[in-house]
């Protein structure tokens, strides 16, 4: 592998830039029909058989012999002995992180995330009452992406919306050389003790499409759930997919991308090392600079040149930039926020003295980032808004993970005999209308001669 900063180098003033514009761009995930089969399989059988099924999926796939799923299960007192056991530093930084995130929330739910009602001039009163969600299940990836602040994102919303349990599961797998004689396989610690610091009501050693399905279906081990939020690799995404309807389930994330929007007044360093900071999470992460100044370019390019050797992770850094990074020369800053729109990314930098001119001008993006200080790499720990953003696009139409996914609406409808004769008089003529007589009766009947 060539460890070096490869992005593409484009310019909006070139007659094929459009092109190739849309090439880096695209990104699609890849429906494989083998994954969808075996996936409906396993639904299919623990909807059927419950924790047998489940039993059997961990020992297959994740290499865990339990006897029963009770020694699938973490009780919070187990949560709280994983928190307890990290060093001081990690514990105070978690708990840093939640405060920040739960303060976010909680005033979040101030803004529309409540009971509310009004009159008319009838004396009718209409309304939303808000209720959060009985029981939600988090799920947690155990492989290369088991983030520990992803469980603080998911689970703090759901706690401070009300919701009473927040059930997780995490894969364990057994290590392949028998090491770890856990029954419950290798457990992340930092995973856990984030577990124990955002909420959650118990956890469960298991994962992929089987953990998906004792969710969604219940078993005698494992609650039915009303939602299920967190991300997962292939298997896990098309068993959210196809269980929904039957729960609710947050989003369907791709790769993550940033893009940043500078006006040369960032220093390279810093902004080449946010574009980093996306790009070491996958080789098909997106990272993308656009910039109307083309010495500043360079200087950005200087900067990863030099500072990709320094990490470890630079080989992942180096593909995700090869297939899909981009470093673009726009004609100015307003077509630079154009483009931006276009691509609708999962995080916005605008890396300028001036943010607040260009914040105006951008309509679609998971997450705006505001001037040189802000990072990116903050708000995917503990600035306080959640990281789990829409992506591919889909900031075109749709919202970060919030509180309001955690909670649900009731109409709250009260009529009051003055509003029955206004109200009654067109409900009947358009129920009359529809052919519906009951309907319409039923108004009537309210009315006075
Ligand atoms: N940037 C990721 C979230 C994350 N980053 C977790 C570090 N840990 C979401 O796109
Ligand atoms: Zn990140």
């Amino acid at each position: 592998m060539n460890l070096v900063a490869a992005p593409a180098r484009l310019s909006t003033a070139e007659a094929d830039f459009d092109q190739k514009f849309q090439q880096r761009l695209h990104w699609s995930a890849e429906q494989d029909a083998a994954i969808e089969e075996r996936v409906a399989a396993i639904l299919a059988d623990v909807r059927a058989r419950g924790d047998a099924a489940v039993l059997e999926y961990t020992a297959r796939f994740d290499g865990v012999q339990a006897a029963s799923m009770g020694a699938l299960q973490l009780k919070a007192d187990e949560l709280a002995a994983a928190f307890d056991g990290l060093p001081a530093e990690q514990r105070q930084a978690l708990q840093a992180a939640a405060g920040r995130i739960r303060r976010f929330h909680e005033w979040q739910k101030t803004q529309g995330g409540e009971t509310a009602m009004y009159r008319d001039e009838d004396g009718t009163l209409l309304g939303q009452k808000v209720t959060p969600l009985d029981r939600v299940g988090i799920y947690v990836p155990g492989g290369k992406a088991a983030y520990p602040s992803s469980v603080l994102m998911n689970a703090i919303p759901a706690h401070v919306a009300g919701v009473r349990e927040i059930i997780m599961v995490v894969p364990t797998p057994a290590r392949r050389d028998g090491s770890s004689k856990d029954s419950k396989g290798d457990k992340n610690p930092l995973v856990l003790a984030a577990a124990h610091v955002a909420g959650v009501t118990r956890a469960f050693t298991v994962g992929g499409a089987q953990a998906v399905a004792a969710l969604a279906y219940g078993t005698a081990a494992i609650p039915k759930v009303d939602k299920i939020t967190g991300p997962g690799n292939a298997y896990v995404a098309s068993a959210k997919k196809r269980v929904f309807g039957t729960v609710g389930i947050d989003m369907i994330a791709g790769p993550s991308e940033i893009l940043v929007l500078a006006d040369g007044s960032t220093p390279p360093d810093w902004v080449a090392m946010d574009l980093f900071s996306q790009a070491e999470h996958d080789e098909l992460a997106q990272a993308i600079l656009l910039c109307p100044d083309a010495d500043y370019i360079e200087q950005v390019q200087a900067a990863m040149n030099r500072l990709l050797p320094t990490l470890a992770r630079a080989p992942i850094i180096a593909a995700s930039l090869a297939g899909r990074g981009a470093l673009i020369h726009t004609r100015s800053m307003e077509e630079a926020c154009t483009l931006a729109n276009r691509i609708a990314p999962e995080h916005l930098e605008i890396a300028s003295r001036t943010p607040q001119r260009w914040e105006p001008l951008l309509r679609h993006a998971g997450a705006i980032f505001l001037g040189a200080y802000t990072s990116e790499s903050l708000g995917d720990y503990c600035a306080g808004p959640n990281h789990v953003l829409p992506t591919s696009g889909t900031a075109r139409f749709s919202s970060p993970l919030s509180v309001y996914d955690f909670q649900k609406r009731s109409s709250l409808i009260e009529v009051s005999e003055a509003g029955a004769q206004q109200i009654g008089r067109i409900a009947s003529v358009l129920a009359h209308g529809e052919g519906l007589q009951a309907h319409a009766r039923a108004a009537e009947l309210r009315l006075k001669p």
